[in-house]
């Protein structure tokens, strides 16, 4: 292992990790959450603190915060929309504790580990995920780490600026992994002050949970199908927690933070059949607050949907992407059609379940006609909540790479990465929507937006 770090003294009683991520508005990372939970089992005496960093938060408050931790390693999450709005905070953390660590994790370290390791900041980049070499890095820093081997999953910056390179170390097994720990986002014991209202829960206190992590699906613009040619696709990453250690998990927390609420991040929650029947089966008597989930239309079935609905299902989370089948074959590698689509809501719907349908605009070759059928798939679907994003092309992606062959990409800059909708993300291009346009669509959107949206737990 290279030296490049300075290496505390084996004696320090309590080492100190902060984390931080960047985000538009508060809300949880439960990545870190995940880190620091392992990090406190290895190591019983280390200090986690985040610091979050929430759009227009002064550069210098940042400091002053993450200085009076008196941190001995950085730990900063990174999305790579969000990779350059973190560029002043990370420049300025360097340069008030010059002897501290900064090592990135997230999908940005790991779809663009080289650029992101040639940040002037940056010390190490994680290209995987990050338990275990984040306590490995603890116990090198601390003098506790045996050998010399470089760690797995982490690459790093040495003095002489070489790189040192290694493979990324995956979570196989979730069940050997303590559950993420959300004390780090308690301030007076309490999580309120980050998001505590759930866009479809606005009355109750609600909490982001997962039974699990992956995907199976290669959808072509999603950060998914990058992990999944990265790390090998067989059995699509799939990693779930036990089902009874999970429910009582989440009777504690509903205990601990009084949650009237729970939201399950997994990617695609119904996937495994047999799995969801077996956490679901038991979550009314042993949970039992309403929760939500993200579906693929292919998988809400109908007996599923009743089995939700009985356990408590308030809403699913519904990808339509594109209302053209054409271009969603074509492009996105979705084939479910419309009709499909169609049938999927009206199952959770007959079943009591409310759908939130989330759908994009502005992705390349996509015609004003093509967007026009997604606003009007969506009138038809009529789901209690939509949501549309701006097209954001992700580094690593099947579409981003379409962009790149042909020149679509606007040059990397913060305004185009982020949600706001009535501006493209790429370049206008022949065949595909003009700035005015989308400007135009944005509007049409908007309007419907105001008049549509009836959702609240
Ligand atoms: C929930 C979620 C959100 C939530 C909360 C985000 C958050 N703070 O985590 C909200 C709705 C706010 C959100 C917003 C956005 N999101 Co989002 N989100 C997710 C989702 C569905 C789950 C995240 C999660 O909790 N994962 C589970 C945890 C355990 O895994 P993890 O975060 O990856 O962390 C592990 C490793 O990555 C690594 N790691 C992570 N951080 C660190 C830090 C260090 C120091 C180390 C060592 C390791 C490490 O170790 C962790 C533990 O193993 C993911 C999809 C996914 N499956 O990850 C998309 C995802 C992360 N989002 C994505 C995007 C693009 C966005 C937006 C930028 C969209 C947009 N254009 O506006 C915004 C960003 C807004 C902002 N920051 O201001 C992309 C990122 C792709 C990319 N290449 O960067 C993803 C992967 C979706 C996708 N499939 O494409 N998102
Ligand atoms: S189903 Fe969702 S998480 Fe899976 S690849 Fe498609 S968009 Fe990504």
């Amino acid at each position: 292992m290279a030296t490049s770090a300075a290496v505390r003294s084996a004696s320090r009683l309590s080492f100190g990790l902060v984390l931080t991520f960047y985000q538009r508005d508060p809300a949880y990372a439960l990545g870190l959450a995940a880190i620091s939970a392992h990090a406190k089992r290895v190591h019983p005496d280390v200090r986690v603190h985040l610091v979050p960093i929430f759009r227009d938060d002064d550069v210098e408050k940042i400091v002053r915060l993450v200085d009076e931790l008196e941190p001995d390693l950085l730990g900063v999450s990174a999305m790579a929309p969000t990779w350059l709005p973190l560029d002043p905070y990370l420049r300025a953390l360097k340069r008030a504790r010059p002897d501290v660590p900064i090592c990135v994790g997230g999908y940005q370290a790991i779809v663009s580990p080289e650029e992101t390791l040639a940040h002037d900041a940056v010390d190490f980049v994680c290209v995987g995920d990050g338990e275990e070499p984040v306590a490995e890095l603890i116990a090198y820093l601390c003098g506790r780490r045996a050998g010399a081997a470089p760690i797995a999953g982490l690459w790093e910056k040495t003095a002489d600026g070489t790189v040192v390179r290694t493979p990324p170390w995956l979570v196989r097994d979730l069940t050997a992994l303590p559950f993420p720990d959300y004390t780090i986002f308690e301030r007076d014991g309490d999580v309120r002050y980050l998001s505590p209202h759930a866009v479809e829960s606005k009355r109750l206190m609600t909490l982001p949970v997962l039974s699990g992590r992956g995907c199976p699906y290669r959808c072509s613009y999603c950060a998914n199908t990058t992990l999944l040619d990265l790390f090998g696709g067989r059995g699509g990453l799939l990693r779930k927690h036990e089902p009874e250690p999970l429910l009582k998990e989440l009777a504690r927390l509903r205990a601990r933070y009084d949650v009237e609420f729970f939201q399950f991040w997994d990617e695609e929650f119904l996937y495994d059949a047999r799995y969801v029947r077996r956490l679901l089966g038991a979550y009314r008597d042993t949970v039992g607050v309403p929760f939500s989930m993200f579906a693929r239309p292919d998988t809400m079935r109908d007996d599923l949907c009743s089995f939700a609905a009985a356990a408590g299902c308030h809403s699913m989370w519904v990808g339509i992407e594109s209302g053209s089948d054409t271009y969603r074959r074509q492009f996105l590698n979705r084939r479910t059609p419309n009709a499909a689509l169609l049938a999927a809501v009206a199952t959770a719907r007959r079943h009591g379940i409310k759908c939130m349908a989330f759908s994009m605009v502005g992705l390349p070759f996509e015609t004003r006609a093509q967007a026009e059928e997604t606003l009007a798939l969506v009138r038809s679907l009529a789901p209690e909540l939509a949501i549309f994003s701006q097209f954001v092309p992700l580094p690593g992606t099947p579409l981003y790479e379409l962009c790149r062959r042909h020149d679509l990409l606007l040059p990397a800059s913060v305004d185009h990465q982020m949600w706001p909708i009535g501006r493209l993300n790429i370049k206008e291009h022949p065949g595909g929507m003009t700035s005015a346009e989308m400007a135009t669509m944005a509007a049409a959107i908007m309007d419907y937006l105001e008049t549509h949206t009836r959702v609240d737990a």
